[in-house]
């Protein structure tokens, strides 16, 4: 009976506790569903104020780009510094046919140097060839300091060696680079780049720029395997190359164009432009006073620069090329050596050239 006693108290107790529960848990939705309105309400508040905070962040890594950007401009603006390494390489200079080079970084010519009047330019020359050398900024009136006769104390510098040419470019106009000295077996074998100084005003007649730097090599590896320079037969060449590996320039009709030549060769080189009549605006990087003369012919002596200017007119496929026939071909074949092609990319397959 007692047992039975138990029995009923412990399932009323049950039942009791099970309603308990029930209500309890009756009670405790209503205040979950409100509490996880609450809820739902802190993390929507909590998702704006992370998107804020996502945005706020994403302001900053823009200002920070911005500002690296910048820091990048001033420091380049501050100081226009390049680093030439000299070394050896062999470069195709007609099809299949690859020559010896004193270089550059690697290339002939060397990298062309851009930079503003008045603003100040440092030049680092490692020196990875087997013997000294030096740097020249033909053309530039600098200190005695940077373009005096380069000695063991100063722009002389020894196989392994780095040395830093610092100056402030004044006058503005079309330069090259070359070595100072033993320029029978350093200028002549690849040693040599383009400098352009901008003016300070931006006074651009123009609406393509060229540079055309002609040199020479003697250095073949058909001609003689390993060859040094000024060894072998004398090939002529345009920004490194002999036609028709040189790059033809490409014009626009209705542009006018300003070619850069500067010559790096040993020889006088005469070139006719074809269909075009050359303006001449600069010599040696002095502007020359105005009317300019025409020119469909111009010659230009060793380390010679001459700025030309034509309107891009007469739409075909054109040449610019020496006349000279040891330095318009490879020796004797056609085509090779200083012949480029200029081409009007919108001009018809009709109208190429012979
Ligand atoms: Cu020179």
């Amino acid at each position: 009976m007692v047992f039975y006693a138990r029995k009923i108290a412990l399932a009323t107790l049950c039942v009791a506790l099970t309603l308990s529960i029930c209500s309890s848990t009756e009670t405790n939705w209503a205040s979950a569903q409100s509490m996880g309105l609450e809820q739902a309400k802190e993390r929507e508040e909590l998702n704006d104020m992370k998107g804020d905070m996502s945005d706020v962040k994403s302001n900053i890594t823009d200002s920070l780009d911005a500002l690296d950007r910048l820091s990048k401009k001033i420091s380049k603006a501050q100081s226009n510094e390049v680093h030439l390494i000299t070394k050896e390489a062999k470069i195709e200079i007609a099809p299949g046919k690859f020559a010896n080079f004193l270089t550059y970084n690697g290339k002939v010519p060397g990298p062309t140097l851009r930079v503003t009047a008045s603003e100040p330019l440092r030049v680092v020359l490692h020196n990875n060839l087997k013997v000294a050398t030096s740097l020249t900024f033909h053309g530039l009136v600098l200190p005695q300091g940077v373009s005096g006769l380069p000695h063991k104390e100063g722009g002389l510098v020894g196989p392994g060696q780095v040395y830093a040419y610092q100056f402030i470019p004044k006058q503005s106009g079309t330069y090259w680079y070359h070595p100072q000295v033993n320029h029978g077996q350093q200028k002549v074998a690849g040693m040599y780049g383009a400098l352009i100084v901008e003016p300070r005003s931006d006074r651009k007649s123009y609406d393509r720029d060229y540079i055309m730097m002609f040199g020479q090599t003697s250095s073949l590896d058909m001609v003689a395997p390993g060859a040094r320079p000024g060894s072998g037969q004398t090939y002529f060449l345009v920004n490194g190359m002999t036609a028709p590996l040189a790059k033809p320039l490409e014009v626009r009709e209705g542009e006018r164009i300003r070619l850069r030549m500067i010559n790096a060769s040993s020889s006088a080189i005469p070139l006719f432009l074809t269909g075009h009549k050359m303006e001449i605006v600069s010599m040696n990087g002095s502007d020359l006073l105005e009317p300019h003369v025409t020119r469909d012919t111009i010659t230009l002596n060793p380390s010679d620069r001459m700025d030309v200017e034509f309107q891009a007119k007469n739409p075909g496929v054109w040449s610019l090329a020496s006349e000279l026939t040891e330095q318009s071909t490879n020796q004797g074949a056609f085509p090779g050596g200083i012949a480029c092609v200029i081409r009007y990319m919108d001009a018809g397959a009709e109208k190429e050239a012979p």
